[in-house]
């Protein structure tokens, strides 16, 4: 489609266009051919707007949020806190970025732990650009640990898309603790917990087809190319197991039994170019059989690649470790319900969704299976249907990309209407601006599912806000679920680029702290340098240890004073300062920025930090507590005296 054929579209129709590509056509074909009205079938829901107009979905000063949102930021590389239902953003946790305030990324404690396990590629690529880690991130999904199939408020999980890499964060203190390159994979996307009988692994999606054996010598030859499955162990974060495939991987789940996960692929053409990709009539979804596969590894079945156990579950190989569920071509999202049996594959380039029935996998195993008998139903539901979220009532809320809409459906309806009763599955649809994505309802994806709030995040905010410049936030919206219609409550504008996240209820996130542990596992390394050192990082300390041309500089904080007014150190100097919080009061934190030098960092109550970094040039040079923290909090401040070299 040409510009000069654009300017008579619709946005709606001209966004449809551009994030479809060439398949929006024949999906707006599809549309009409389905009678589905677009805004003409919207519901100008009011049954539950009593609830919003009373407020519920604010939240008064003074008051806290019914549960913690833990969101996704795509691109931006961090994750976040919302509270929901106020949709107020509380807390920014940096993982695969680099942090100002915090100084993630450039302390000694958070590069141990971005650093901690790299590819040996990586690092060659990352010295050829003068760089120690990544910059960037695009963090996509993130999960929360599950016991039983229910969160368990231990950890969050979550992907980056960019560096090939999956990181867990803390739930305790809201830092993350180990990260950790997939090797032979290219791309993490989809990332899911195993559910049942708690999550021993986290399983990773490689989107991005490249040679197994990926060394330059052929990009033309994609026969060459494959594609991996990855299941984290979740305890070591290391990789336990990786499975070959067919097609690329999209997104993924796992069942509340513990025995399969399943993955949606767009590319099982493994197609290089759109239209390749888009070339065939059905893709599929593998489902990873995972007795067979831990069976395999435990009898060295196995080849070992980057010193990781990969199997083969390719279709050619005819393993038992995958099987191949055809589903409609170029499917996205991959969720699985709390009725522990249904599975919805979101049809994106097809107006359906796919339900397959996981208690049947089984028999996808047996000789001659027909790889679609587990389907049980595939309701018509609108244009583009990307993801899917649940209530508690068996009820089922799909995304529609194209038609900028949220549909409310009923999944034993659905199947009724499979197997020929005449029984409309759709309960409601609902307008939101525009173009969404991921939907998550309360807890949607274990076995508490709530009949409570839901947020769905729109890829575009056009017109909704203030314009802001050429780059506009999205736009994630705030819906009322609990009666029968789906009422819309708030407009939440976030900045790049949330895709997906997860509501929780406070009573799971018992454990979490506001002060850390003196022994926190954090800074052990720092720790047992200062005790080489003969400090006691754990008292008052003001010692300056010289150790050729490297100096280590040992403070405390204590508000509003830093234990060292001013230290000297010599042009050319590798300077270490670690600094230890003796403040014990709740939200006391302090900082350390050492002017002209880049160096900035937390020191949070009772957390010891620390930075290196080169007294590159002659002279004074002010450091400061960048949080502010007292009456005084300006004047803590003091002096680093940088020596000229000796001539
Ligand atoms: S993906 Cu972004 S809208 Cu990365 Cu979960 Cu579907
Ligand atoms: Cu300490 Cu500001
Ligand atoms: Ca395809």
């Amino acid at each position: 489609m040409d510009l000069n054929e654009r300017k008579g579209l619709s946005r709606r129709m001209l966004l449809g266009a551009t994030a479809g590509g060439a398949a929006a056509a024949t999906a707006f074909g599809g549309r009409l051919a389905l009678g589905l009205g677009g805004a003409a079938g919207v519901t100008a829901a009011t049954a539950g707007a009593a609830r919003a107009a009373e407020g519920t979905g604010t939240v008064a000063p003074g008051q806290l949020d019914t549960y913690y949102g833990f969101w996704s930021s795509g691109q931006t590389g961090e994750m976040r806190i919302l509270g929901v239902p106020s949709m107020r953003e509380l807390m920014r946790v940096p993982v695969f970025n680099r942090c100002s305030a915090t100084g993630w990324g450039q302390t000694n404690e958070s590069l141990r732990i971005l650093e901690r396990s790299m590819t040996d590629k990586t690092r060659k690529i990352l010295a050829a650009n003068n760089k120690r880690i990544p910059d960037n991130g695009d963090l996509h999904h993130v999960h929360m640990s599950f016991t039983e199939g229910k969160y368990d408020g231990r950890y969050l999980f979550m992907n980056d898309k960019a560096n090939t890499r999956v990181a867990r964060v803390r739930c305790d203190v809201m830092k993350a603790d180990a990260i950790l390159e997939v090797p032979n994979a290219k791309s993490i996307h989809g990332l899911r917990p195993q559910k049942w009988p708690r999550t021993n692994y986290v399983f990773c999606n490689g989107e991005d087809e490249a040679p197994l054996i990926n060394d330059g010598s052929t990009m033309e030859d994609v026969s060459t190319y494959v594609n991996i499955f990855t299941a984290v162990d979740a305890d070591k974060w290391d990789v336990a197991w990786q499975v070959q495939v067919s097609g690329n991987l999209d997104n993924c789940d796992a069942d509340y039994e513990g025995k399969w996960a399943f993955s949606t692929s767009y590319n099982s053409e493994m197609g290089m170019t759109l239209a390749e990709m888009t070339e065939s009539e059905m893709d599929h979804v593998v489902v990873f059989n995972i007795a067979e596969i831990e069976k395999a590894v435990a009898e060295g079945r196995y080849e070992e690649v980057n010193g990781v156990k990969v199997l083969d579950g390719r279709k050619e190989a005819n393993s038992q470790f995958t099987r191949y569920i055809p589903v409609a071509n170029n499917p996205h999202g991959c969720n699985m319900a709390p009725d522990k049996v249904h599975l919805c594959i979101g049809g994106k380039l097809s107006p359906t969704v796919t339900v397959l029935d996981v208690t049947r996998f089984d028999t996808l195993f047996t000789e001659n299976a027909d790889p679609r008998s587990v389907v049980v139903a595939e309701p018509e539901l609108g244009l583009g249907p990307l993801h899917t979220a649940f209530d508690g009532r068996g009820n089922a809320y799909t995304t529609l990309f194209l038609d900028s809409q949220v549909v409310k459906w009923n999944i034993a309806d659905a199947i009724r209407a499979h197997a020929g009763e005449q029984v409309d599955p759709i309960k409601d649809k609902i307008d939101v601006q525009y173009q969404p994505g991921h939907l998550k309802t309360v807890m949607g994806e274990t076995l508490d599912a709530q009949n409570d709030w839901m947020v769905c995040l729109c890829k575009f905010s056009k017109d909704r806000f203030l314009n802001v410049g050429p780059l506009k936030p999205e736009n994630d919206q705030l819906i009322d679920i609990s009666g029968d219609r789906m009422v819309l409550v708030h407009d939440g504008p976030n900045f790049a680029e949330p895709h997906d996240a997860i509501a929780v209820h406070p009573s799971i996130m018992s454990g979490i702290k506001s002060v850390w542990d003196r022994n926190d596992p954090m800074w052990a390394e720092t720790r047992r340098q200062a005790e080489a050192d003969g400090v006691n990082i754990d008292d008052w300390a003001d010692t300056v240890v010289r150790d050729g041309d490297k100096v280590r500089v040992y403070m405390t904080s204590v508000a509003p004073n830093f234990s060292l007014e001013s230290f000297s150190v010599k042009e050319g100097d590798e300077v270490t300062v670690v600094i230890t919080n003796l403040d014990e009061i709740d939200d006391l934190t302090h900082g350390f920025t050492m002017g002209n030098h880049s160096v900035a960092m937390e020191i949070g109550p009772q957390m010891t930090s620390s930075v290196t970094f080169v007294a590159g040039a002659p002279g004074v040079y002010w450091y400061y507590c960048q949080w502010f923290c007292h009456a005084l909090h300006m004047e803590m401040r003091g002096r680093m005296f940088v020596e000229p070299k000796a001539a």
